[in-house]
């Protein structure tokens, strides 16, 4: 029963978000850029539980279903807040 429970829950999580995307930024250095590039990630509605890490120089989410970023997508994303995505991977 309980398991029943978890895979449903691994199966709905699934559902819901296409694919987790880790990008590497250059040039964060504070607070701000981690809002601006939040921001900017947001505005294109297609990624979701996004996580900006300072000390990783990483930013990381979730594409929503059905709206699949493109790499072009996510590098300008990421140029509009004033930065520079480097390496995109998939998960
Ligand atoms: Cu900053």
């Amino acid at each position: 029963m309980k398991i029943a429970f978890i895979m449903g829950s691994l199966l709905l999580s699934l559902s819901v978000f296409a694919s987790r995307v880790e990008v590497d930024v250059n040039g964060m250095s504070c607070g701000m850029c981690i809002e601006s590039i939040t921001k900017e990630l947001k505005a294109t509605d297609k990624a979701e539980n996004i996580a900006v890490n300072l000390e990783e120089r990483k930013a990381t989410f979730d594409e929503i279903k059905g709206k699949k970023m493109s790499d072009g997508e996510i590098k300008a994303a990421i140029k509009k807040a004033g930065y520079d995505a480097a390496k995109i991977r998939r998960k």
